[in-house]
């Protein structure tokens, strides 16, 4: 059964998506968009009412596979959308949600199983040295192999060795490229430093729509602090973090999905990515209601 009170292994969080759609047929359904290097699906779920006047949004988790509090997060939300579907705000149920909690499946169980802080995803390298594992976040197809990414595959910022050489990249972006849906809003969970970044991350420049941006970040930053305290700092990848080129958020923007996010969750430093159970259901209700703060915005767009 699924819990917010433990982090849980991929076939728990792959049976609780499937056990949604079982329960909730009429609005919940679940696809594999693809397979991860060593064979496992890359599950998205979708909540929608089916209206042909509904917004899109997709939501991402674990594309990090050491940052568990995001897949943690991501289906908190799931949960809360599809258990109370009928009792959820009209914001809510105006748009058609697309979550895939876990991009990063096999380096989320070798997390479980052997190295807690690895990053990247397990496919082989062409490295000499043997070296393992592409940064999915640093693989994506926008003003790819630019600052903030690396070409030694030994390197943890290692951005593969063309644009979507990754399966789980290529399954993500062929997703949204060849969906009928139109999706107003990108966000990609990750750990941690509480942070709401917008584009660009791969240079120290802002879309044109910036202030959009900014502002809908600050008010999701307000609603998240309402909740506990929290504080969140909002601003460029590349102005308040560092220049990292070949992120999703970049890609997604770059599609024309206007409202683009990397949320970097809790904490700020004091446990980093080994963030005690205790914190998944806090964290998860602050991001909440951040989100419905998203929600909101984008169902009036
Ligand atoms: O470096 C990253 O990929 C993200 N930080 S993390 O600590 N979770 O690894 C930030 C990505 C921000 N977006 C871009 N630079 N495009
Ligand atoms: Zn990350």
């Amino acid at each position: 059964r699924m819990t917010w009170k433990q982090y849980h292994r991929i076939e728990d969080i792959h049976g609780f998506m499937d056990y949604l759609a079982k329960t909730y047929p009429k609005i919940v359904s679940v696809n594999s968009i693809g397979k991860s290097h060593e064979g496992r699906d890359l599950k998205v779920l979708r909540i929608s009412d089916g209206k042909p006047t509904n917004k899109a949004v997709f939501i991402d988790g674990g594309i990090h596979a050491r940052e568990w509090i995001s897949p943690a997060t991501v289906t908190y939300f799931i949960n809360q959308f599809a258990e109370n579907f009928d009792v959820e705000t009209d914001d809510i149920k105006n748009i058609d949600w697309y979550f895939l909690p876990v991009v990063n499946p096999d380096g989320y169980e070798y997390t479980h199983q052997t190295d807690r802080l690895w990053r990247k995803n397990k496919k082989p390298t062409r490295s000499a040295r043997g070296c393992v594992g592409t940064d999915i976040n640093r693989n994506f197809g926008y003003r790819w192999g630019g600052r903030g990414s690396s070409a030694n595959p030994c390197s943890e910022i290692y951005r593969g060795s063309t644009p979507f050489s990754e399966p789980e990249s290529k399954a993500l972006s062929d997703f949204i490229k060849n969906s009928a849906a139109n999706f107003t809003a990108y966000i990609t969970y990750h750990s941690y430093g509480q942070y709401l970044l917008y584009p660009w991350g791969y240079e120290n420049a802002v879309p044109a729509d910036h202030k959009d941006l900014h502002d809908l970040g600050n008010r999701m930053a307000e609603a998240i602090k309402q909740t506990r305290g929290s504080s969140y700092q909002v601003g460029s990848s590349s102005g308040l973090l560092y220049p990292a080129s070949g992120g999703s958020d970049d890609w997604a923007k770059s599609q024309g999905i206007k409202y683009s996010y990397t949320i970097e969750l809790s904490d700020t430093g004091r446990y980093g990515f080994i963030l005690p159970t205790s914190f998944i259901e806090p964290v998860a209700r602050e991001s909440l209601n951040g989100l419905r703060v998203l929600a909101s915005q984008v169902a009036k767009a």
